[in-house]
């Protein structure tokens, strides 16, 4: 049985390809961090305790500010695999704590790859690093390739930069198989509730519900390469499979604009989405990036995947978990207001 290990593993990406390592028989580790809620929604049906659970799924406490611990934890579990997926993800908010972000997705990715070094596993294991579209930032040709120069834009690009360059350095210096995969934007019904199309999707359906009567974003004229998360996971996998450790875009080569995920996700509810979006400037960020649009035809041709949802396949699919979501909340809200316990109601 094949061990992988993965930070990030409670995230949208993280849970997708947990999902997957369980069906490829892997014996699959997985960092958490304490917190005050011991909620782990994206993987709950995956753990041992769970009807129909795994012990196939391990779960270590760790963070990747500790480089004690991560040490510690490569040295004893000795993966085959490592998928360092862990990072403050949001891209504004990084913004707002550019050190914590950083030391997370910068100098975090050094200390996983020290720690395969220092447990002598450079020959024996493989890594993936989560890069990101970001570091395309103002971008210096359209569309974006492996060849194309980074011009990040946020702390989080910056440091996703960083993290980049060292998976190639160690990779040059100490011949590791380590990789890198340089995603664009995907999405899911497991999307963080801040990100702009899960905001989207949550909102179109809640007002839908009667249960919210507004919808307030930054910048509408964004154009994002917007692809499905579950189907991207499995690059991450391929990527590990191969001969030759190498880096890969993975997108649609589709772009669109925050606008015309609004119009196609109030559309499917048959709403017209300029009578609820208002502006709000709280969510522009101090410099954008206004463009992203991938070529994955290098992924296409190595590693033989391509993207099969495309963008309204894509919304509808989130449209319709959150439609679900919200009738659900709508009951449970009508059930308290008939029993006149509003008081009650659980958050
Ligand atoms: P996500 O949903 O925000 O998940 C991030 C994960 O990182 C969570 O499990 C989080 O744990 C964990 N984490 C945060 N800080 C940590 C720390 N200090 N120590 C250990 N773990 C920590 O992000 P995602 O969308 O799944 O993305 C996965 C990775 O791909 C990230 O590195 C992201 O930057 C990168 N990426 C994402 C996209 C995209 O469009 N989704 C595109 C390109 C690259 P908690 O649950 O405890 O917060
Ligand atoms: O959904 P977003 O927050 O995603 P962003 O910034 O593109 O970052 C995501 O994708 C990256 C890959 O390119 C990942 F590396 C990163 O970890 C993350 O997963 O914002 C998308 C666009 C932006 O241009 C933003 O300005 O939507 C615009 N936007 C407009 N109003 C908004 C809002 N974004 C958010 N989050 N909230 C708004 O109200």
């Amino acid at each position: 049985m094949r061990k992988a290990l993965i930070t990030g593993i409670t995230g949208q990406d993280g849970s997708y390809l947990a999902e997957l390592l369980v069906a490829k028989n892997y014996e699959v580790h997985g960092i958490v961090r304490r917190s005050s809620t011991t909620e782990r929604t994206r993987i709950e049906h995956l753990l041992p305790f769970h009807p129909g659970g795994r012990r196939q799924v391990f779960l270590h406490y760790g963070d990747l500010a500790n480089s004690g611990l991560i040490m510690q934890l490569i040295a004893e579990i000795r993966p085959d695999e490592v998928y360092n997926l862990g990072a403050q993800s949001h891209v504004r908010i990084s913004f707002d704590v550019p050190e914590y972000s950083c030391d997370i997705a910068a100098t975090g990715t050094l200390r996983v790859l020290e720690a395969i070094r220092a447990a002598g596993l450079t020959k024996k294991c493989r890594y993936y690093q989560a890069s990101s579209s970001e570091m395309y930032g103002k971008v210096q040709e359209v569309p974006q390739t492996e060849m194309t120069k980074f011009w990040p834009r946020s702390p989080y690009a910056c440091a996703k930069a960083f993290a980049y360059w060292a998976t190639v350095n160690y990779r040059e210096s100490y011949g590791m198989h380590a990789s890198n995969g340089i995603l664009f934007n995907h999405e899911s019904p497991r999307r963080g509730e801040t990100f702009v199309t899960r905001k989207i999707t949550r909102a179109a359906t809640r007002i839908k519900c009667g249960l919210q009567s507004e919808l307030l974003l930054g910048n509408l004229d964004a154009r994002r390469d917007w692809g499905y998360a579950k189907e991207y996971v499995e690059v991450m996998w391929l990527m590990l499979q191969q001969e030759q450790p190498d880096d890969f875009v993975v997108a649609t080569n589709e772009s669109n604009s925050v606008r015309d995920f609004c119009a196609e996700a109030f559309g499917l509810l048959g709403l017209d989405w300029k009578e609820f979006v208002r502006y709000d400037e709280r969510y522009e960020r101090p410099a954008e990036v206004d463009l992203l649009l991938g070529n994955p035809a290098k992924a296409k041709r190595i590693l033989g995947w391509e993207p099969k949802v495309r963008f309204k396949e894509l919304v509808k699919l989130m449209i319709e978990h959150d439609l679900k979501l919200a009738e659900r909340e709508a009951e449970l809200a009508e059930f308290y207001r008939r029993t006149g316990r509003e008081d009650e109601q659980p958050n």
